[in-house]
């Protein structure tokens, strides 16, 4: 297995294809749709654009839809919530699709979405896909963080090493086997440094700032807090996200 990080979307490859693929937006897009589906939620469908969202979720019976939009960190006008992780409760997404789109995460599903295997990762589900490649050891994997309107993301980079730590610890395999490139390496550096203080790493975060800014304390507290959920959203057909 070689595993490959990419900070952002803009910087996956467009001339190639993974047998897996992971997109990760700890804050907060890959967090709320692992909950969701924790939570019962029947798919998540993932959308880059608000108007198409809103035309494909129309098709849908009324009662088994619940329609999330997020820009900016705030929930757009019209839709039944935002991108809090912490509005997927069973009452509200069970037996549901979860129609969703955000800023950055759901555009990095999006740019991975080719890949034979696509999963969704966040610190809340890092065991859920560190064991799914250890058991199923894919030749190719592509870690690619959402990062901010192009920008490097401290979140979605330390999740990254999150999962390349445990799959290179508990594989066996040396570093320089299963790394595909130096940012896998740093992004497990920046892991190694951070593990025992994820909290405080996404408080240094710039969308951590933003976050908090939107007093989205509870958000940051759920979302640095690793291995709680053991689900594994994984796509099913182009865009939708069902859990294995
Ligand atoms: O960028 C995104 O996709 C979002 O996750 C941003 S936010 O955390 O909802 O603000």
């Amino acid at each position: 297995m070689k595993l490959f990080v990419y900070h952002t979307p803009e910087l996956v490859p467009s001339d190639a294809i993974p047998d897996c693929a992971i997109a990760i937006d700890v804050l907060r897009a890959t967090s709320t749709m692992a909950t969701a589906l924790a939570e019962g939620a029947e798919a998540v469908q993932v959308f880059s654009d608000l108007s198409e969202l809103l035309q494909v979720s129309e098709q849908w019976p009324a009662e088994q839809r619940i329609r999330a939009g997020e820009r900016g960190g705030a929930t757009v006008e019209g839709f039944d919530m935002g991108n809090s992780p912490l509005d997927c409760t069973a009452a509200r997404v069970q037996g549901r699709r979860l129609f969703i789109s955000t800023t950055n995460g759901t555009r990095c599903l999006q740019k991975v979405q080719k890949a034979k295997t696509v999963l969704a990762g966040a610190l809340i589900n890092r065991r859920a896909v560190a064991n799914y490649l250890l058991a199923q050891q894919p030749k190719t994997v592509w870690i690619a963080g959402s990062g901010w309107e192009g920008s490097y993301s401290l979140e979605d980079t330390v999740c990254a090493g999150a999962i390349a730590h445990t799959v290179w610890t508990e594989s066996g395999a040396k570093l320089d086997e299963l790394a595909g490139n130096d940012e896998m390496v740093a992004a497990i550096a920046l892991y190694t440094q951070w593990q025992d203080r994820l909290l405080e790493l996404l408080h240094h975060a710039s969308h951590g700032q933003r976050l908090l800014r939107l007093n989205c304390h509870e958000d940051l507290k759920y979302c640095a807090t690793t291995d709680i959920l053991d689900v594994l959203p994984i796509q099913r057909e182009i865009g939708v996200l069902v859990s294995k």
